[in-house]
């Protein structure tokens, strides 16, 4: 495997020349015809019967089958959580890393192999609280990795604790009178620091699910992709509002770009600005029409500021839920800039020699 990987290593030339308008797509590849079954491995599956996390599998699967690249070039990075169990599951390379530091490790991965898919999975704890700190730099270094962070607003392996994505007031084991904290936005979040894609799916909308993973997989840069996934055992519905049929069309806005945002039964309800708040109206009394939509633009930063800042609470909605690619720009990844950056000194200073830089200054013996 070791031979396989080696034999489709490209040479990487970053052009960071034209960092300010390259294509915000990775190239297309040859794409062999694989099935979803070809990413599955071998591994009894340990999730609870019901749970979100199978969904999201299978779509990651699906969509992996899509992007037409052999199993040996994607590598899974996880951090501690049911949700981190996930690289056992798909065969292809995989780590099992600690809590929170997966994207830390894929950072590493993707510098030294570039020419590898890099994908980071991670939930709502693991990612956002003690990994909070680690997805803050892999988010504004842009390191060309795809975040999969599955939100179920609870610690699922500890087996319940409230979550920092857990609603203000949540009873748990831990917060018997309800959690004093106020609730991270993971898209919110995202964009603060500095992403370049941000997206949100849901597990029980499979298909959207795998178009939206397979964008984050086109873009070149870190890209953030917010999974509301359901824990039947510790937190049942907690998105139900968003992903159960009677309630859906009401409360999630599916955005697309260069479309209007238009939701409802009948979609008959749209998103239209006033001033730069947004605002429900109403399509079916002809006061408004779709031209007086808000038309949505993925490279549009105060767009993404609009949709991820729509975060009412689920009980209490004035504003729908937005799903779907809400941010995506182009700009340098990490690993381009350092290579180039090597590259150039390497050219002026020869490949230099670590054992002479070793020797350079002063050295002791400790004895
Ligand atoms: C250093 C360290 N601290 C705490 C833990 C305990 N721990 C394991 S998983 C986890 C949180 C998991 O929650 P989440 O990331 O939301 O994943 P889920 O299980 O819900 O998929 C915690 C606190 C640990 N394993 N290591
Ligand atoms: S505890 Fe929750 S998140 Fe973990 S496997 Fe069970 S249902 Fe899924």
């Amino acid at each position: 495997m070791a031979e396989e990987l080696k034999a489709t290593r490209p040479s990487f030339k970053p052009a960071l020349s034209k960092a300010v308008t390259p294509p915000t797509a990775k190239p297309e590849q040859a794409s062999p015809s694989y099935t979803w079954k070809d990413f599955q491995s071998d591994q009894d599956v340990r999730w609870c019967p019901g749970c979100g996390d199978y969904a999201i599998l299978k779509a990651v699967q699906r969509a992996l089958a899509e992007i037409g690249r052999p199993p040996h070039e994607h590598v899974f990075v996880s951090g501690i959580g049911c949700s981190s169990r996930f690289p056992y599951y798909v065969s292809t390379y995989g780590l099992h890393t600690i809590h929170g530091r997966a994207t830390a490790v894929a950072t590493g991965l993707k510098v030294m192999r570039p020419e590898l898919a890099v994908w980071v999975i991670t939930g709502d704890g693991d990612g956002l609280s003690i990994g909070g700190n680690h997805m803050l730099h892999i988010l504004r270094r842009n390191v060309d990795v795809q975040i999969l962070l599955f939100n179920n607003q609870i610690y699922g392996l500890t087996k319940g604790q409230f979550s920092p994505t857990s609603e203000f007031g949540k009873i748990t084991k831990s917060s018997p009178y309800g959690s004093a904290d106020w609730p991270v936005n993971p898209a919110a979040f995202a964009l603060g620091a500095g992403a370049s894609f941000i997206a949100r799916g849901m597990d029980r909308d499979p298909n959207h699910l795998v178009g939206v993973i397979r964008r984050a997989y086109e873009h070149r840069g870190a890209a953030f992709v917010e999974i509301y996934q359901n824990c039947n055992v510790f937190n049942d519905g907690a998105f139900f509002v968003f992903t159960e049929k009677d309630t859906k069309p009401q409360a999630a806005l599916f955005v697309e770009h260069g479309k209007p945002m238009v939701f409802g039964a009948n979609r008959d309800k749209g998103i239209r600005l006033d001033g730069l708040k947004p605002v429900v109206v109403d399509l079916s009394t002809g006061q408004w029409s779709v031209d007086d939509l808000l038309v949505h633009d993925e490279t549009d930063e105060t767009i993404a500021f609009i949709l991820t800042r729509m975060f009412d609470d689920p009980k209490h909605l004035e504003l729908p839920r937005p799903f779907g690619v809400l941010y995506a720009v182009r700009r340098p990844t990490f690993e381009e800039v350092l290579r180039e950056q090597v590259e150039r000194t390497i050219e002026a200073k020869g490949p230099g020699d670590l054992r002479a830089l070793l020797f350079s200054g002063e050295t002791w013996t400790v004895v």
